[in-house]
């Protein structure tokens, strides 16, 4: 009721449009209407209550509702249908909220989105900084019926994702994606991609991809630690056109087609997608692993994703996973 309202609402702005019309399209009581209007308010929509003329909706809030994100959104499996969206104004972190609903059976497509998160982490147990309506903090749900030794092609086809709906929506950023699961703008890190997952010998029970896009941070609003190392998409002074519900909605559409593709054709155009848009490849880099570290030049990506490196006697290494700790432009 409060959806449907909203659309109507929506549809008629900025003009009014009486109770009386509303409980009559939607064949309910005037009361009835007026419960789901104080509701509105009371989630951030400035809706005015006129005793002649009715109600009519001044503003939306700048939140990363359901009812928001999902409007126009036409996807195939991710966020297919508003109530696959789920919206917390706290959590301690997306990924594993999520994780619980995947553990109750939610269905593949399912998103969890927050606008702050308290415990929002990286890999390997590294924090993830989430303030309040500050990003973009979403996790969803995969459950591909893929070999587990493809899983780590994911965080590069979530990273291409985010590019491309970073230049579909802002085409002067130059955003370029370090391997595995960064995102750059200048050098500086404006989003990191965090895959977690649930398997049983080689059979795949779900993927939990949750993604930190930073959108209107403050200088101040970074700690010390991050002040030289994070940016933001804008610099948290409200003069941006592109709202968060509109660059998350972006995302979740790119995800969408990204995925299709996967199933349907496979990786080959997706890989060639994150080769246009890297920033690793053809560098000499140092690499830290768990089996040590190891430097090199990055010489490609594999088919599922690996990072191959030739050593300074040229012998190639393959990695699944890592972190670049230093990275140089060519001479
Ligand atoms: C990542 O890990 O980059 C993965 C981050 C994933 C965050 C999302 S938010 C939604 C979902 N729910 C979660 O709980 N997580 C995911 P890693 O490569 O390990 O990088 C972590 C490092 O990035 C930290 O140790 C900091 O140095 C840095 N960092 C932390 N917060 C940052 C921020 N907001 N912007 C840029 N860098 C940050």
């Amino acid at each position: 009721m409060k959806e449907t309202i909203l659309k109507l609402l929506k549809n008629a702005a900025p003009s009014y449009l009486s109770g009386e019309e509303m409980a009559a399209k939607l064949k309910t009581s005037r009361t009835s209407i007026w419960k789901s209007i104080k509701l509105l308010q009371k989630s951030g929509y400035n809706v005015e209550g006129s005793p002649r003329r009715g109600y009519r909706l001044l503003e939306i809030p700048d939140l990363l509702y359901p009812a928001e994100i999902s409007e126009g959104l036409q996807t195939k499996i991710i966020a297919n249908r508003p109530n696959l969206i789920h919206h917390f104004m706290q959590v301690d972190s997306t990924n594993n909220r999520l994780k619980l609903l995947a553990e109750e059976g939610a269905p593949e497509g399912t998103v969890v989105i927050a606008e702050e998160q308290t415990a929002g982490k990286g890999r390997l147990g590294r924090s993830w900084l989430s303030p309040g309506g500050k990003g973009i903090w979403l996790s969803f749900l995969l459950r591909p019926p893929k070999p587990m030794e493809e899983i780590s092609v994911f965080t590069l086809l979530t990273a291409v994702a985010v590019a491309n709906a970073l230049k579909n929506k802002l085409p002067d950023i130059e955003a370029g994606i370090k391997w595995p699961n960064d995102i750059l703008i200048q050098d500086r890190k404006v989003c990191g991609i965090l895959t977690e997952l649930k398997a049983e010998a080689d059979r795949l029970h779900y993927l939990v991809t949750g993604l930190g896009l930073n959108f209107n941070f403050t200088r101040s609003d970074f700690t010390p630690e991050l002040k030289n190392s994070a940016t933001s998409i804008f610099a948290g002074d409200g003069s941006h056109l592109l709202s968060r519900k509109e660059m998350a909605g972006e995302i979740l559409r790119e995800i969408d087609v990204i995925y299709q593709k996967y199933l349907t054709v496979g990786t080959d155009d997706i890989l060639v997608q994150w080769k246009a848009q890297n920033v690793t490849l053809g560098k000499t880099i140092t690499l830290k692993s768990l089996g040590g570290s190891f430097s090199g030049k990055a010489l490609d990506i594999d088919k599922y994703g690996a990072l191959i490196i030739a050593g300074p006697g040229g012998e190639r290494r393959r990695f699944v996973a890592g972190e670049i700790i230093a990275q140089e432009v060519p001479k």
